[in-house]
Protein backbone atom coordinates (compact mmCIF):
# COMPACT_ATOMS: atom_id res chain seq x y z
CA UNK A 1 0.00 0.00 0.00
CA UNK A 2 1.29 3.47 -1.11
CA UNK A 3 0.70 7.01 -0.34
CA UNK A 4 0.31 8.26 -3.62
CA UNK A 5 -0.96 12.50 -2.45
CA UNK A 6 -1.33 14.81 -0.08
CA UNK A 7 -2.72 18.15 0.20
CA UNK A 8 -2.12 21.37 2.71
CA UNK A 9 -5.61 23.58 3.09
CA UNK A 10 -5.23 26.59 5.26
CA UNK A 11 -9.10 28.21 6.37
CA UNK A 12 -11.91 27.85 8.03
CA UNK A 13 -14.94 29.76 9.96
CA UNK A 14 -12.81 32.77 11.81
CA UNK A 15 -9.77 30.43 12.61
CA UNK A 16 -6.86 29.26 9.70
CA UNK A 17 -7.01 25.73 10.05
CA UNK A 18 -4.49 23.90 8.25
CA UNK A 19 -5.68 20.27 7.45
CA UNK A 20 -3.86 17.91 5.67
CA UNK A 21 -5.39 15.40 3.53
CA UNK A 22 -3.24 11.90 2.50
CA UNK A 23 -4.31 10.02 -0.19
CA UNK A 24 -3.76 6.11 -1.03
CA UNK A 25 -3.24 4.17 -3.91
CA UNK A 26 -6.36 2.34 -2.06
CA UNK A 27 -8.79 5.28 -2.30
CA UNK A 28 -8.46 5.26 1.43
CA UNK A 29 -7.83 9.04 2.59
CA UNK A 30 -6.21 10.03 5.97
CA UNK A 31 -7.08 13.52 7.93
CA UNK A 32 -4.57 15.51 10.26
CA UNK A 33 -4.51 19.07 11.79
CA UNK A 34 -1.48 21.20 11.71
CA UNK A 35 -2.79 24.38 12.73
CA UNK A 36 -0.33 26.68 15.16
CA UNK A 37 -2.62 29.33 16.36
CA UNK A 38 -1.17 32.32 14.67
CA UNK A 39 1.64 31.07 13.03
CA UNK A 40 -0.32 28.60 10.58
CA UNK A 41 1.53 29.28 7.73
CA UNK A 42 4.83 27.73 8.74
CA UNK A 43 3.96 24.38 9.54
CA UNK A 44 1.87 24.43 6.00
CA UNK A 45 5.32 25.17 4.26
CA UNK A 46 7.19 22.50 6.21
CA UNK A 47 4.35 20.41 5.18
CA UNK A 48 4.31 21.17 1.72
CA UNK A 49 8.41 21.81 1.25
CA UNK A 50 9.79 18.91 3.15
CA UNK A 51 7.43 16.31 4.42
CA UNK A 52 5.05 15.82 1.66
CA UNK A 53 7.49 14.91 -0.98
CA UNK A 54 8.82 12.30 1.51
CA UNK A 55 5.64 10.75 1.99
CA UNK A 56 4.97 9.85 -1.38
CA UNK A 57 5.56 5.93 -1.72
CA UNK A 58 5.56 5.49 1.47
CA UNK A 59 3.14 2.56 3.29
CA UNK A 60 0.79 4.39 5.08
CA UNK A 61 0.46 1.68 7.38
CA UNK A 62 4.10 1.98 9.01
CA UNK A 63 3.09 5.02 11.40
CA UNK A 64 5.93 4.60 13.80
CA UNK A 65 8.53 3.88 11.04
CA UNK A 66 7.09 7.17 9.69
CA UNK A 67 7.34 9.19 12.71
CA UNK A 68 10.58 8.09 13.85
CA UNK A 69 11.99 8.87 9.86
CA UNK A 70 10.39 12.56 10.19
CA UNK A 71 11.46 13.09 14.16
CA UNK A 72 15.02 11.77 13.58
CA UNK A 73 15.70 13.07 10.05
CA UNK A 74 14.84 16.61 10.40
CA UNK A 75 18.23 16.57 12.67
CA UNK A 76 16.89 19.72 14.43
CA UNK A 77 14.35 17.81 16.55
CA UNK A 78 11.37 19.23 17.95
CA UNK A 79 9.81 22.79 17.99
CA UNK A 80 6.38 23.33 17.69
CA UNK A 81 5.82 24.24 14.12
CA UNK A 82 8.05 20.54 13.07
CA UNK A 83 5.98 18.65 15.82
CA UNK A 84 2.29 20.33 14.44
CA UNK A 85 3.62 19.24 11.01
CA UNK A 86 4.52 15.82 11.99
CA UNK A 87 1.48 15.21 14.29
CA UNK A 88 -0.58 16.25 11.23
CA UNK A 89 0.68 13.55 9.23
CA UNK A 90 0.46 11.05 12.08
CA UNK A 91 -3.10 11.69 12.76
CA UNK A 92 -3.41 10.93 9.15
CA UNK A 93 -2.15 8.29 9.34
CA UNK A 94 -4.01 6.37 12.05
CA UNK A 95 -6.65 7.90 10.48
CA UNK A 96 -6.33 5.41 7.71
CA UNK A 97 -5.43 2.79 9.88
CA UNK A 98 -8.71 2.49 11.49
CA UNK A 99 -10.46 3.19 8.12
CA UNK A 100 -8.57 -0.10 6.92
CA UNK A 101 -9.01 -1.95 10.22
CA UNK A 102 -13.07 -1.03 9.66
CA UNK A 103 -12.79 0.65 13.74
CA UNK A 104 -13.00 3.32 15.39
CA UNK A 105 -9.53 4.54 16.83
CA UNK A 106 -10.43 4.20 20.55
CA UNK A 107 -10.43 0.57 19.81
CA UNK A 108 -7.16 0.02 18.19
CA UNK A 109 -5.95 1.70 21.45
CA UNK A 110 -7.62 -0.59 23.49
CA UNK A 111 -11.29 0.52 24.04
CA UNK A 112 -13.37 2.74 25.70
CA UNK A 113 -13.11 3.05 29.38
CA UNK A 114 -15.95 5.60 29.71
CA UNK A 115 -18.73 6.21 27.64
CA UNK A 116 -18.79 10.12 28.07
CA UNK A 117 -15.29 12.21 28.68
CA UNK A 118 -16.10 15.90 30.41
CA UNK A 119 -14.99 18.48 29.31
CA UNK A 120 -14.84 22.30 30.68
CA UNK A 121 -16.06 25.16 28.83
CA UNK A 122 -14.51 28.84 28.64
CA UNK A 123 -16.67 31.67 31.22
CA UNK A 124 -15.14 34.88 30.45
CA UNK A 125 -16.33 38.28 31.33
CA UNK A 126 -15.39 42.38 31.58
CA UNK A 127 -16.44 42.32 35.12
CA UNK A 128 -16.98 39.62 37.70
CA UNK A 129 -20.78 39.61 37.48
CA UNK A 130 -20.29 39.12 33.25
CA UNK A 131 -18.63 36.01 34.68
CA UNK A 132 -21.23 34.99 36.61
CA UNK A 133 -23.70 35.35 33.49
CA UNK A 134 -21.10 33.49 31.25
CA UNK A 135 -21.04 30.49 34.00
CA UNK A 136 -24.90 30.31 34.79
CA UNK A 137 -25.33 29.78 30.51
CA UNK A 138 -22.80 27.00 30.69
CA UNK A 139 -24.34 25.33 34.03
CA UNK A 140 -27.91 26.20 32.33
CA UNK A 141 -26.60 24.01 29.42
CA UNK A 142 -25.16 21.14 31.86
CA UNK A 143 -21.37 21.88 31.76
CA UNK A 144 -20.07 20.46 34.81
CA UNK A 145 -16.52 22.15 34.33
CA UNK A 146 -15.89 25.58 33.75
CA UNK A 147 -12.60 28.09 33.31
CA UNK A 148 -13.31 31.39 34.60
CA UNK A 149 -11.47 34.48 33.49
CA UNK A 150 -12.72 37.97 33.98
CA UNK A 151 -11.72 41.31 34.29
CA UNK A 152 -9.95 43.38 36.97
CA UNK A 153 -10.90 46.26 38.17
CA UNK A 154 -7.96 48.45 38.68
CA UNK A 155 -6.30 46.96 36.04
CA UNK A 156 -5.52 49.29 32.73
CA UNK A 157 -7.27 46.76 30.06
CA UNK A 158 -8.26 43.40 29.93
CA UNK A 159 -6.81 40.98 31.52
CA UNK A 160 -5.69 37.15 29.59
CA UNK A 161 -8.96 36.04 27.85
CA UNK A 162 -11.31 38.47 28.80
CA UNK A 163 -13.63 40.63 26.38
CA UNK A 164 -13.05 44.47 27.03
CA UNK A 165 -16.89 45.18 27.32
CA UNK A 166 -19.95 43.38 28.80
CA UNK A 167 -21.40 40.73 26.96
CA UNK A 168 -19.10 41.43 23.87
CA UNK A 169 -17.70 38.47 21.64
CA UNK A 170 -15.67 36.02 22.76
CA UNK A 171 -12.75 36.32 20.16
CA UNK A 172 -10.69 38.24 22.23
CA UNK A 173 -7.72 35.76 21.83
CA UNK A 174 -6.57 36.58 18.53
CA UNK A 175 -7.08 39.75 16.61
CA UNK A 176 -7.15 38.95 13.37
CA UNK A 177 -6.77 42.93 11.45
CA UNK A 178 -3.07 42.04 10.91
CA UNK A 179 0.21 40.31 12.29
CA UNK A 180 1.05 43.49 14.65
CA UNK A 181 -0.23 42.79 17.83
CA UNK A 182 -2.82 44.52 19.88
CA UNK A 183 -1.38 45.31 24.09
CA UNK A 184 -2.88 44.49 26.85
CA UNK A 185 -1.50 46.29 30.10
CA UNK A 186 -1.08 43.75 33.25
CA UNK A 187 -0.50 44.09 36.66
CA UNK A 188 0.66 41.84 38.90
CA UNK A 189 -0.07 43.15 42.58
CA UNK A 190 -3.86 43.81 41.40
CA UNK A 191 -4.34 40.66 40.13
CA UNK A 192 -3.29 38.55 43.26
CA UNK A 193 -5.73 41.19 45.98
CA UNK A 194 -8.65 40.64 43.39
CA UNK A 195 -8.66 37.38 41.88
CA UNK A 196 -8.92 34.88 44.95
CA UNK A 197 -12.26 36.41 46.18
CA UNK A 198 -13.56 36.54 43.16
CA UNK A 199 -12.58 32.61 42.86
CA UNK A 200 -14.56 32.40 45.99
CA UNK A 201 -17.76 34.55 44.77
CA UNK A 202 -17.73 31.90 42.02
CA UNK A 203 -17.23 29.04 44.49
CA UNK A 204 -20.23 30.60 46.91
CA UNK A 205 -22.61 31.35 43.88
CA UNK A 206 -22.28 28.16 42.35
CA UNK A 207 -22.16 25.51 44.74
CA UNK A 208 -19.47 22.80 45.79
CA UNK A 209 -20.44 20.58 42.57
CA UNK A 210 -19.29 22.36 39.72
CA UNK A 211 -16.13 21.80 38.57
CA UNK A 212 -13.76 25.74 38.61
CA UNK A 213 -10.62 26.21 36.61
CA UNK A 214 -8.73 28.74 36.26
CA UNK A 215 -5.92 30.17 33.68
CA UNK A 216 -2.91 32.19 35.24
CA UNK A 217 -1.48 31.86 31.60
CA UNK A 218 2.11 31.69 32.82
CA UNK A 219 2.26 35.40 34.15
CA UNK A 220 3.46 35.11 38.20
CA UNK A 221 6.54 34.74 39.34
CA UNK A 222 7.17 31.53 41.16
CA UNK A 223 6.81 32.84 44.59
CA UNK A 224 4.14 34.89 43.56
CA UNK A 225 2.44 31.35 42.37
CA UNK A 226 3.14 29.97 45.56
CA UNK A 227 1.56 32.80 47.48
CA UNK A 228 -1.45 32.91 45.15
CA UNK A 229 -2.24 29.17 44.99
CA UNK A 230 -2.14 29.19 48.18
CA UNK A 231 -4.57 31.79 48.74
CA UNK A 232 -7.47 30.12 46.77
CA UNK A 233 -6.96 26.74 48.15
CA UNK A 234 -10.40 27.22 49.83
CA UNK A 235 -12.24 27.85 46.68
CA UNK A 236 -11.73 23.84 45.44
CA UNK A 237 -10.47 24.46 42.57
CA UNK A 238 -10.37 21.24 39.80
CA UNK A 239 -6.85 22.78 38.33
CA UNK A 240 -4.99 26.00 38.32
CA UNK A 241 -3.56 26.34 35.12
CA UNK A 242 -0.28 27.30 34.00
CA UNK A 243 0.78 29.61 37.46
CA UNK A 244 4.30 30.33 36.15
CA UNK A 245 6.14 30.33 32.22
CA UNK A 246 7.55 26.59 32.33
CA UNK A 247 10.39 26.98 31.33
CA UNK A 248 11.55 26.80 34.66
CA UNK A 249 10.29 23.72 36.06
CA UNK A 250 12.13 23.26 39.06
CA UNK A 251 9.80 26.63 39.89
CA UNK A 252 7.09 24.63 40.93
CA UNK A 253 8.17 23.06 43.77
CA UNK A 254 7.85 26.20 45.45
CA UNK A 255 4.15 25.87 44.96
CA UNK A 256 3.98 22.78 45.66
CA UNK A 257 5.20 23.17 49.01
CA UNK A 258 3.14 25.90 50.03
CA UNK A 259 -0.05 24.49 48.23
CA UNK A 260 -2.17 21.44 47.42
CA UNK A 261 -3.69 23.11 44.20
CA UNK A 262 -4.05 20.65 41.12
CA UNK A 263 -1.97 22.01 38.81
CA UNK A 264 -2.62 21.62 34.78
CA UNK A 265 0.56 22.32 32.41
CA UNK A 266 1.79 22.05 29.15
CA UNK A 267 -0.18 23.25 26.10
CA UNK A 268 2.54 24.68 24.85
CA UNK A 269 4.51 21.53 25.15
CA UNK A 270 6.03 20.09 21.91
CA UNK A 271 7.33 16.71 23.12
CA UNK A 272 7.16 14.70 25.77
CA UNK A 273 11.24 15.81 26.30
CA UNK A 274 9.24 18.96 28.09
CA UNK A 275 7.08 16.98 30.26
CA UNK A 276 8.90 14.15 31.64
CA UNK A 277 10.47 15.59 34.60
CA UNK A 278 7.49 17.57 35.18
CA UNK A 279 5.61 14.00 35.48
CA UNK A 280 8.23 11.93 36.93
CA UNK A 281 8.78 14.57 39.90
CA UNK A 282 5.48 14.67 40.48
CA UNK A 283 4.99 18.73 40.25
CA UNK A 284 1.77 18.50 38.06
CA UNK A 285 -1.44 17.21 38.28
CA UNK A 286 -2.73 17.45 34.52
CA UNK A 287 -1.14 17.30 30.95
CA UNK A 288 -1.93 19.88 29.04
CA UNK A 289 -0.32 18.63 25.41
CA UNK A 290 -2.09 18.49 22.52
CA UNK A 291 -2.32 16.03 19.61
CA UNK A 292 -1.53 18.54 17.01
CA UNK A 293 1.70 20.31 18.21
CA UNK A 294 3.12 17.70 20.41
CA UNK A 295 3.95 15.05 17.74
CA UNK A 296 0.07 13.40 16.88
CA UNK A 297 -1.39 10.58 18.48
CA UNK A 298 1.97 8.42 18.60
CA UNK A 299 3.46 10.54 20.58
CA UNK A 300 0.60 12.05 23.02
CA UNK A 301 0.10 8.44 23.63
CA UNK A 302 3.43 8.25 25.18
CA UNK A 303 3.09 11.28 27.12
CA UNK A 304 -0.39 9.76 28.28
CA UNK A 305 1.35 6.64 29.41
CA UNK A 306 4.25 8.45 31.21
CA UNK A 307 1.62 10.41 32.85
CA UNK A 308 -0.40 6.94 34.04
CA UNK A 309 2.57 5.82 35.90
CA UNK A 310 2.89 9.18 38.34
CA UNK A 311 -1.27 9.71 38.64
CA UNK A 312 -1.00 12.43 36.62
CA UNK A 313 -4.63 13.19 34.40
CA UNK A 314 -5.06 14.24 31.01
CA UNK A 315 -6.31 17.68 30.22
CA UNK A 316 -5.54 18.17 26.41
CA UNK A 317 -5.52 21.65 25.16
CA UNK A 318 -8.46 22.57 23.07
CA UNK A 319 -8.89 25.89 22.84
CA UNK A 320 -10.53 27.64 19.19
CA UNK A 321 -6.60 26.87 17.81
CA UNK A 322 -7.51 23.43 16.73
CA UNK A 323 -9.51 22.66 14.29
CA UNK A 324 -12.17 19.48 14.71
CA UNK A 325 -9.30 16.85 13.50
CA UNK A 326 -7.56 17.21 16.41
CA UNK A 327 -10.43 17.72 18.84
CA UNK A 328 -11.94 13.64 17.55
CA UNK A 329 -7.70 12.78 17.76
CA UNK A 330 -8.31 13.65 21.87
CA UNK A 331 -12.19 12.21 21.68
CA UNK A 332 -10.79 8.70 20.68
CA UNK A 333 -7.69 9.16 23.26
CA UNK A 334 -10.22 10.74 25.79
CA UNK A 335 -12.21 7.69 25.65
CA UNK A 336 -9.46 5.06 26.16
CA UNK A 337 -7.19 6.51 28.54
CA UNK A 338 -7.20 5.17 31.91
CA UNK A 339 -5.55 8.55 33.12
CA UNK A 340 -7.85 10.62 31.57
CA UNK A 341 -8.78 13.75 33.57
CA UNK A 342 -11.08 16.42 31.57
CA UNK A 343 -11.13 17.95 28.26
CA UNK A 344 -10.69 21.59 27.04
CA UNK A 345 -13.79 21.57 24.57
CA UNK A 346 -14.56 25.17 22.27
CA UNK A 347 -15.22 24.24 18.36
CA UNK A 348 -17.27 21.32 18.05
CA UNK A 349 -20.73 22.36 17.31
CA UNK A 350 -20.83 25.98 15.62
CA UNK A 351 -22.94 25.15 12.68
CA UNK A 352 -19.87 26.59 9.90
CA UNK A 353 -17.02 24.13 12.11
CA UNK A 354 -19.59 21.23 11.08
CA UNK A 355 -20.10 21.88 8.10
CA UNK A 356 -16.54 21.93 6.70
CA UNK A 357 -15.58 19.13 9.37
CA UNK A 358 -18.71 16.84 9.45
CA UNK A 359 -18.75 14.33 12.34
CA UNK A 360 -20.73 12.52 14.62
CA UNK A 361 -18.97 13.37 18.01
CA UNK A 362 -21.60 14.12 20.07
CA UNK A 363 -21.43 16.52 22.89
CA UNK A 364 -24.00 16.75 25.39
CA UNK A 365 -24.53 17.64 28.82
CA UNK A 366 -21.10 18.49 28.95
CA UNK A 367 -19.55 15.37 28.03
CA UNK A 368 -18.16 14.58 24.56
CA UNK A 369 -19.19 11.02 23.27
CA UNK A 370 -17.05 10.04 20.70
CA UNK A 371 -18.35 8.54 17.12
CA UNK A 372 -18.18 5.00 16.63
CA UNK A 373 -16.89 5.59 12.97
CA UNK A 374 -14.01 4.10 11.07
CA UNK A 375 -10.45 6.25 12.10
CA UNK A 376 -11.17 9.42 13.56
CA UNK A 377 -14.58 9.94 12.80
CA UNK A 378 -14.44 13.54 10.97
CA UNK A 379 -14.35 14.53 7.64
CA UNK A 380 -13.49 17.63 5.05
CA UNK A 381 -15.96 19.13 2.84
CA UNK A 382 -13.21 20.49 0.20
CA UNK A 383 -16.20 22.48 -1.70
CA UNK A 384 -16.97 24.18 1.81
CA UNK A 385 -13.03 24.74 2.22
CA UNK A 386 -13.60 26.70 -0.82
CA UNK A 387 -15.35 29.64 1.10
CA UNK A 388 -12.08 30.42 3.58
CA UNK A 389 -8.66 31.81 2.94
CA UNK A 390 -5.94 32.54 5.45
CA UNK A 391 -5.91 35.65 7.41
CA UNK A 392 -3.04 37.01 9.45
CA UNK A 393 -4.05 37.19 13.14
CA UNK A 394 -2.09 37.69 16.37
CA UNK A 395 -2.04 37.09 20.24
CA UNK A 396 -2.18 40.00 21.91
CA UNK A 397 1.31 40.88 23.73
CA UNK A 398 1.45 42.06 27.30
CA UNK A 399 2.83 44.89 29.17
CA UNK A 400 3.68 46.19 32.64
CA UNK A 401 2.20 49.69 33.46
CA UNK A 402 6.11 50.83 32.89
CA UNK A 403 6.13 49.66 29.46
CA UNK A 404 8.43 46.30 29.72
CA UNK A 405 7.38 43.08 27.90
CA UNK A 406 5.56 40.35 30.11
CA UNK A 407 3.81 37.03 29.08
CA UNK A 408 0.91 36.42 27.08
C1 LIG B 1 -6.11 27.72 26.90
C2 LIG B 1 -5.02 28.57 26.33
C3 LIG B 1 -5.41 29.33 25.12
C4 LIG B 1 -4.21 30.01 24.49
C5 LIG B 1 -4.29 29.95 23.01
C6 LIG B 1 -3.05 30.49 22.37
O1 LIG B 1 -6.01 27.41 28.06
O2 LIG B 1 -7.01 27.38 26.15
O3 LIG B 1 -4.37 29.30 27.32
O4 LIG B 1 -6.43 30.19 25.47
O5 LIG B 1 -4.11 31.33 24.87
O6 LIG B 1 -4.48 28.63 22.64
O7 LIG B 1 -3.05 30.24 21.01
MG1 LIG C 1 -4.24 27.90 28.92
Amino acid sequence: MKITDAQVFVGGPGKNYVTLKIMTDQGVYGLGDATLNNRETLPAAYLTDYLIPNLIGMDPRNSEDIWQFFYRGAYFRRGPIAMAAFGAIDMALWDIKGKLANMPLYQLFGGKSREGAMVYAHATGADLEDLMDSVAHFVEQGYKAVRVQCGIPGMPSASYAVPETKGASTEYMTDFSGVRPKVETWDTGTYMRYMPGALAEIRARFGPDLHILHDVHHRLLPREAAEFAKSVESVGLFWLEDPTPAEDQEALRLLRAHSTVPVAIGEVFNSIWECNKLIENELIDFIRVAATYAGGITHVKRIIDLAGLHHVRTGFHGAPSHSPICMAAHAHLNAWAPNFGIQEYLVLGTPACDALFPSDHRMENGMVYVSDAPGLGVDFDETEAKRYTYSPGSHPVVRLQDGTIWNY
